[in-house]
């Protein structure tokens, strides 16, 4: 089977390699063909990603700054003829579970006891999501053998990996290639239906990530530009002990629709009819036809008031309640009475500022360097300059994600803390509300900075011993995206 696809394969398409032979692979191997009675027809790996800096703008249209894990979510795979799933996971925590597979419609994607959706309910995701894509065409069965080591609920994208790697597989069972973009967004609406309106970044760096380098990744259309961090920074995530499963509460779609209302608002006090689609940020920036700087403005005297009442919106939007929540609610949101407006528009508006600038810092650092005036080597100085002023972005959007996004955690704001002590910014990465902070970490106070947040974080405010903490704070290099192994 992979014979056909490997010899169409296109380099938009995600790559198919042969299977490296490496401790991991062999372990999934073993427990596969304990469990099924054969070995594995292929692999699919998937990583994680820490964002950079651009958080909770990819659903408002803005441009993100990701770059993918080393951690990832490593799938073993082979057909059946029956139109079944058979899943198994290497984590006992993770219960196995088997289910037919007829029609997308009659996949139900169901939360637990606690609210919280079954693991497997992710990996159902992705084969909905597909077999809608297919039109129900499926020629194969799956048995899954799950292996992932991005740390959950955590802000890395353990979800998305796992989602885009049941997508991938299940698409690849049925023969089916498509582009990375395509399959991106493919995995992007598939997720959707676990109740969280996500936007698309984690999808699209999962697939569009290149080693050694983050990505500036713009929607609509999607497109990732490789950016060239400074040699001398290091990205250090430190997980804040803090999980939070975004489906488990509403806090994460709360903001998506705070942001609608707030895009809708906008456009109609501009003056510009609305055809009262849902409508980004973005896309309202764009039809007012103002630079970022000046809807920052804007956002300041259309939405001057702290809370807005639902009635003031129905009043502001001339909409009832029940047009309101059909329109622009969620399920989980519908019962909301109020909103923050103001300070979710500003936050998004100014961190899409934030990741313009970022990038060109980037890019004029990455161009002197090709240019042979590398700053990092000739100039320390300027290179130092640089990565202040990148620190400095990090950190305002971190302020900016705590004050106006009120999605922080004491955890991380402490993290925050230690780490300006010793002149080093950082943020909070992810959805947030928990999960991990990223810092911007020169590489001569690495093994500083690690050792002080072992003692001043995990040994004295969490109790965990400096020896264990090296599994919550680890320095990362981009790696590359989704890869496809065979034999
Ligand atoms: P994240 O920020 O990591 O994407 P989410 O709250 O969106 O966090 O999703 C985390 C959920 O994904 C976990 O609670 C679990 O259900 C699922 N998950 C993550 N990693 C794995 C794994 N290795 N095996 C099974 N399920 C996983
Ligand atoms: P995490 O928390 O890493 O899964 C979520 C969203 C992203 C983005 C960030 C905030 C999903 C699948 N992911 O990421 O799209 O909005 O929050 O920037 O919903």
């Amino acid at each position: 089977m992979p014979t056909e696809m490997e010899s169409e394969l296109k380099s938009d398409e995600v790559p198919i390699a042969i299977t490296p032979s490496d401790e991991r692979i062999n372990r999934l191997s073993r427990l596969y063909e304990d469990e099924f009675g054969k070995k594995p027809s292929f692999y699919v790996r998937v990583p994680g990603r820490v964002n950079i800096i651009g958080e909770h703008i990819d659903y408002c249209g803005f441009p993100v700054l990701p770059m993918a894990l080393e951690q990832d979510i490593l799938v073993a795979a082979s057909l059946i003829q029956e139109p079944a799933i058979y899943l198994r996971n290497a984590n006992s925590k993770y219960k196995s579970f088997n289910t037919k597979i007829t029609t997308y419609e009659e996949i139900e994607i169901t939360p637990d006891g606690d609210g919280k959706p079954f693991w497997y309910n992710y990996v159902l995701c992705g084969i909905k999501g597909a077999l809608e894509y297919l039109e129900n065409k499926m020629e194969n069965g799956l048995q899954l053998y799950i292996d992932g080591n991005i740390p959950p609920a955590s802000g890395l994208s353990s979800s998305s990996a796992l989602v885009s790697a049941a997508c991938l597989s299940f698409l690849y069972a049925q023969n089916v290639s498509m582009s990375k973009t395509e399959i991106a967004s493919l995995c992007a609406k598939s997720e959707r239906y676990i109740g969280t309106q996500g936007g698309g970044m984690d999808q699209a760096i999962a697939f569009l990530a290149e080693k050694y380098c983050a990505q500036y990744i713009t929607f609509q259309p999607l497109q990732a530009t490789s950016v060239i961090l400074p040699e001398e920074a290091v990205f250090v995530v430190a997980h804040s002990l803090a999980e939070a499963n975004k489906a488990a509460t509403n806090d994460y779609n709360r903001r998506v629709i705070e942001c609608r209302l707030a895009a809708q608002i906008l456009l109609t006090l501009s003056g510009i009819p609305t055809d009262k689609k849902i409508i980004t940020l973005s896309e309202t920036r764009n039809k007012i036809g103002k630079t970022l700087k000046e809807m920052i403005q804007l956002v300041l005297t259309y939405l001057p008031k702290d809370i807005y009442r639902k009635n003031e919106v129905c009043s502001i939007l001339s909409v009832d309640e029940k047009e309101l929540e059909n329109l622009y609610l969620t399920a989980n949101t519908k019962h909301m009475t109020e909103f923050k407006l103001k300070q979710r528009a500003l936050h998004v508006y100014e961190e899409a500022l934030r990741v313009e600038e970022f990038r060109n810092i980037c890019s004029q650092s990455g161009n002197s360097k090709v240019n042979g005036t590398n700053g990092h080597t000739i100039n320390g100085e300027s290179q130092n300059e640089t990565l202040s002023t990148l620190g400095k972005l990090m950190l305002q959007s971190h302020e900016s994600l705590k004050n106006l996004y009120e999605c922080s955690h004491t955890n991380l704001d402490l993290i925050v803390e230690i780490s300006q002590k010793l002149g080093i910014h950082s943020r909070l990465t992810g959805a947030g509300w928990g999960g991990c902070a990223v810092a911007l970490c020169p590489k001569n106070l690495l093994e500083n900075y690690i050792e002080t947040l072992k003692e001043e974080f995990y040994d004295k405010h969490c109790n965990i011993d400096k020896v264990d903490a090296h599994m919550y704070v680890f320095a990362t290099t981009p790696n590359h995206g989704a890869i496809i192994y065979v034999n």
